[in-house]
Formats: C-alpha cells, sequence, structure tokens
C-alpha cells in the first residue's frame, strides 16, 4: 500500500467525511488517494476559505474535519483559519504537503518551517519523519484535536514520504474516551456555597453547549430557577424563551444583562473562556466569589480569581449538582431577573414595524431574521459592528444556531463558515450575516457555494465602511480615521457568480425577501443598507443605564 491510500484511510477511520483545501504538486499522492476513496474533496478558492469551512464544521458537529493545502503559501493561507478554529474551540486536522525529505535542510524552492509556524496556533503540529507512522500520527492528531478543549493539530507530510510503499499497515480504530469526571468532595463544597447565595448567576460560555451540558444545564435551572447569561458562543444553552434566560453578555460597555452580574454574589462560570469577555469586565471589583465549572482548571488572572474550581466532564459536573438539588431543592426567585429580560424583550421588538426606506436598522434586521429562521436554523455572523448587534440583539432556542466568532474574531469567517454548516447539516437553514468589509475578504467562496449548489444565504450590512472600528475610534477618541471604501454592484456581484441577489432599500421588503431566498435552491445574496447610526445611539443609551437591579 501507498502511504497516501494509508493516511486517507486513517482519515476514513477517524469518520472524516469532507477534506477542503486547495492542493499542489507537494500533495498530489495524497488528493489522488482522496479522490479515489469515498472521502468527500470540496476544492475551494483560497486556503483561508477552507480552514473556515472545517472551523464551522467542527464547531456544529464536535467532529474534526479536515482542512488541507500545499506547503509554502498553501500553508500560509491556512492559518488564519486555522487559529480561529484553535481559540475557538473547533476541532480540526490541518494537513500539509511538504518537500521532498531529501531538500527539506536546504536552501529550496517553496519550502520553510510549516511546522514551527503552526505550533503557536494549534495544541500540536507535527511533520511526519516515517511513512509508518501515519497510523499513530492520525489518530493523535484526531484525539488531540477532539479532546476537551478542543482545537486544531497539524499533520506535514514530505512529498517523497507520501509516495513510499508502507506493506498493509492499518489505521488505528479511535477508542470512546471517558473524560474524568469532578471530586464528590468539591462538588459538596460547591454546593454549600450555592445554597447559601442570595443572588447567584450563571455565566455560559463556549463549553456550555458542548457535550450535552445545555441539557444539565437546562434541568438545573428549570428545577432552581437560577438565571443564566450566556456569552457571544454559548449562545442556546439555554431557550431564549426560558423565563431564567437573561440573554448575551459581551458588548464593552455597560449592559443591562452585566446588571444581573453586578447585583449577584455568587457567579458560576461555565465552560467559560477568558478570551471571549475579559473579567475586568464583570468583576472589576475582584470581588465576586466565582465558581468555576470546565473541563480544565481556571486560567489565572487577577480579576478570575475562582473560590472553588469543579474541574471535569461539564455534563457530568450539572449532573452532580442536579442530584444534589433533587434531593435537597432549592428555588430562586426568578422576579429579581424578571425586569432585566423584559426590557431587554421591549429592546429586541422595539424597531420591529419600521417603516424605513434608504437606510433600515440592525435591530429591524435582526428582528426579521429571528422571525425568518426556525429554531434550528443556523446564523453565522461574520465579525464587525454587525457581530456586535447580533451579539446583543439576536437570542437562540438551540445551542449551536449561532456561529459568531469571538476568540480569535477573524473577518471573512461567516461565508465560508456558512458552507461548511450547510454541509455538515443539509436540511436546516444557513444565514451568513457580513460586513461589507468582512465579505469581501473572501468572496471567491461564493464561487464554491454556487459549484456546491449550497442553499446558503449571505447578508450584506452595507455601510461602505469598517464599521466597528469606526465605532469604536468615536467611542475613543471623538472622531474616526478614514475608514471608507467603495463597493462593487451586489447584484451584478452576484449573479457574477450564479447566485440569486438581490437589493432591499425598504424595511418592509426584508422580511419577504429572506424568506424567498431561504427558501431558494441556491446560493443567494441579500444586500442591506444599513443604519449604522444607531451604534451611537446604542453607546449613548447603554452609557447611561441605570441598573434596575
Ligand atoms: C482579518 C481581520 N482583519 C482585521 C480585523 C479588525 N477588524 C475588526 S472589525 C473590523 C471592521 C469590519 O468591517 P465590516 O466587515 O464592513 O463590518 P462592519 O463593522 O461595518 O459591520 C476590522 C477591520 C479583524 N478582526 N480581522
Amino acid at each position: 500500500m501507498k502511504a497516501s491510500d494509508l493516511f486517507v484511510e486513517c482519515l476514513r477511520a477517524e469518520g472524516t467525511e469532507f477534506m477542503f483545501g486547495v492542493p499542489g504538486e507537494e500533495n498530489a499522492d495524497v488528493i489522488l488517494s482522496v479522490q479515489d476513496s469515498d472521502l468527500d474533496f470540496v476544492l475551494t478558492r483560497h486556503e483561508q476559505g477552507a480552514a473556515f469551512m472545517a472551523d464551522a464544521y467542527g464547531r456544529l458537529t464536535g467532529k474534526a474535519a479536515v482542512c488541507m493545502g500545499t506547503l509554502g503559501p498553501g500553508a500560509t493561507n491556512l492559518v488564519t483559519g486555522v487559529a480561529d478554529a484553535n481559540m475557538d474551540r473547533a476541532p480540526m486536522v490541518v494537513y500539509t504537503g511538504q518537500a521532498d525529505s531529501r531538500r527539506m535542510h536546504k536552501e529550496s524552492h517553496q519550502a520553510m518551517d510549516v511546522v514551527a509556524m503552526f505550533r503557536p496556533v494549534t495544541k500540536w503540529a507535527h511533520s511526519v519523519l516515517q511513512p509508518q507512522n501515519l497510523p499513530e500520527v492520525t489518530r493523535k492528531a484526531f484525539k488531540i484535536a477532539t479532546t476537551e478543549k478542543p482545537g486544531a493539530t497539524h499533520i506535514e507530510i514530505p512529498e517523497d514520504l507520501a509516495a513510499m510503499e508502507v506493506g498493509d499497515l492499518a489505521p488505528i480504530a479511535p477508542q470512546k474516551v471517558r473524560r474524568p469526571v469532578p471530586d464528590d468532595k468539591i462538588v459538596d463544597r460547591a454546593w454549600d456555597l450555592i445554597r447559601k447565595a442570595k443572588r447567584p448567576v450563571v455565566l455560559a460560555g463556549n463549553g456550555a453547549i458542548r457535550k450535552r451540558a445545555s441539557k444539565q444545564l437546562r434541568a438545573f435551572c428549570d428545577a432552581s430557577g437560577m438565571g443564566v447569561i450566556h456569552t457571544f458562543m454559548g449562545k442556546g444553552a439555554v431557550s431564549r424563551e426560558a423565563p431564567y434566560c437573561l440573554f448575551t453578555v459581551g458588548l464593552q460597555s455597560k449592559d443591562l444583562i452585566a446588571c444581573a452580574i453586578d447585583a449577584a454574589d455568587v457567579v458560576i462560570t461555565l465552560g467559560y473562556d477568558l478570551v471571549e469577555y475579559h473579567p475586568r469586565l464583570w468583576n472589576p471589583g475582584k470581588d465576586k466569589t466565582i465558581i468555576h465549572v470546565d473541563f480544565l482548571p481556571a486560567e489565572i488572572d487577577e480579576h478570575y480569581h475562582a473560590e472553588l474550581e469543579i474541574v471535569g466532564d461539564l455534563a457530568h459536573a450539572l449532573w452532580m449538582l442536579n442530584a444534589r438539588l433533587a434531593t435537597d431543592p432549592l428555588r430562586w426567585d426568578l422576579s429579581q431577573h424578571r425586569t432585566i429580560r423584559e426590557q431587554m424583550q421591549a429592546d429586541f421588538a422595539a424597531h420591529k414595524d419600521d417603516d424605513t426606506s434608504g437606510l433600515i436598522r440592525p435591530q429591524k434586521v435582526l428582528w426579521d431574521v429571528r422571525e425568518a429562521l426556525g429554531p434550528h436554523d443556523i446564523l453565522l455572523s461574520d465579525v464587525g459592528a454587525h457581530k456586535m448587534w447580533i451579539a446583543r440583539y439576536y437570542q437562540c432556542d438551540e445551542p449551536n444556531t449561532c456561529l459568531i466568532s469571538n476568540g480569535f474574531c477573524s473577518m471573512g469567517f461567516a461565508l465560508p463558515g456558512a458552507i461548511g454548516a450547510q454541509l455538515a447539516f443539509p436540511n436546516k437553514k444557513v444565514l451568513a450575516i457580513n460586513g461589507d468589509g468582512g465579505f469581501l475578504m473572501n468572496v471567491q467562496e461564493m464561487e464554491t457555494a454556487a459549484r456546491l449548489q449550497a442553499p446558503i444565504v449571505a447578508m450584506v450590512w452595507e455601510d461602505h465602511a469598517y464599521g466597528l472600528i469606526a465605532w469604536k475610534q468615536d467611542n475613543h477618541f471623538g472622531r474616526h480615521t478614514d475608514l471608507s471604501f467603495q463597493n462593487p454592484d451586489w447584484v451584478q456581484l452576484g449573479q457574477a457568480f450564479g447566485w440569486g441577489a438581490r437589493r432591499v432599500e425598504h424595511s418592509r421588503e426584508l422580511l419577504p425577501a429572506l424568506e424567498a431566498a431561504l427558501a431558494s435552491d441556491k446560493p443567494e445574496l441579500i444586500v442591506v443598507p444599513i443604519d449604522y447610526r444607531e451604534n451611537a445611539l446604542l453607546s449613548a443609551r447603554l452609557g447611561q443605564i441605570a441598573c434596575p437591579i
């Protein structure tokens, strides 16, 4: 057997469905082996697009998808998407080709130290030195990528190694491993703290939507009435309809939701990554009693000094708390958070009946998006001012129905991410909301979507500028630098790629346009001239918030 065939068998043994990428000369053997297998190769128009597709697929399914590129420039093009997956905790295996091992020690065409480049943006990166090692290396890459907390791993295979004969080696079959569970004693101590808490609140992060943690969390809150606040990436851990759901926190400025944390004596963090919402913002006085519940011990930060750390499988930790709750019932008065919830709901609905032409308010767009998408459909946000609006105004019924890149926060994620999401869940509707800046960063993947006939919808919020940067500069300096640019004719652009495309000029046309696009069987582009005068108005309102509790 050829090494490249063995590698592909190893990928199949891991349950890999898709490999996304752009082949080069140095991975010709591998790509031919893929072609001869039942692994789906998704040819992309840029390696970054491939990485973002695998990123979204990994986050949504919990399974590592593979993205690939050639050596040198193919590998460097992958880096941003790989870093994004790694920091957003998406399982992913990156494969790159490399020069023939007989020329790697010297100045040589396109050759560079790709493994060293990937080290800071992966959990593990390795160059295969012997083709016989492929079963071990591949198993290890998948195991590390999917072990909590998940992330990216990298395998490099030099060109000559991929072509070698390896005899009849076989893949190492993956084995289910039970995650370690927390110690009873620490859960008892946490239970003591929780019982005495007057105003406890849960801060549910990215980890709270993985590995069935959400199911146990919902059971805990149904019985106890404890309020739950989500980070951007924790959205959907509990349903937006639940009376204890306190929506999403994470804007840098003061917000109503942050009032619930201000008022809390005990904050139970679940699968919370500091990278998302710095503890300085919600624990400025360093005086909160924090119970850290996560797959890994707490990061060190002067504002995140946990009283207790419950380390182990998150769903199991919650199950242990539920067992204590069953024998020692506790119930917090939901009314303490009711005002916050009601004020937020009034805010969500404030512009639902807008009748504006020319510019459309973000609040109106997101109201209509929520109306058009079902509870299991998937919204992906790109990075920019639109992400802040989505975080605050778009709430979820289920985990993994709103993907926001909030760790590495790379622009250009949403369009390729939507293709990955659609391949993972062909029966769900998939909508990507982008700024006009970020959309053009990976616009070439419109061709990939058209070729695959992936019925995704991409919405572009047009403000002719890098809106978020202008917003932040205005807040800090009272003025902003020139961040404006021109856009193409969007309808012509969409049509040139074989997409359906339309521009919505009036707020009342938006919902029907969205519904028609979501019902289409081909990719659709909707462009919305967005009213970002609302950015400054939101900042002003948040600045004046008086906490109701
Ligand atoms: C790849 C990358 N480059 C730069 C940034 C910094 N950045 C964050 S938001 C933003 C502007 C986004 O503009 P646009 O896509 O038009 O969205 P808007 O803010 O207007 O909604 C920039 C430049 C980033 N996060 N990622």
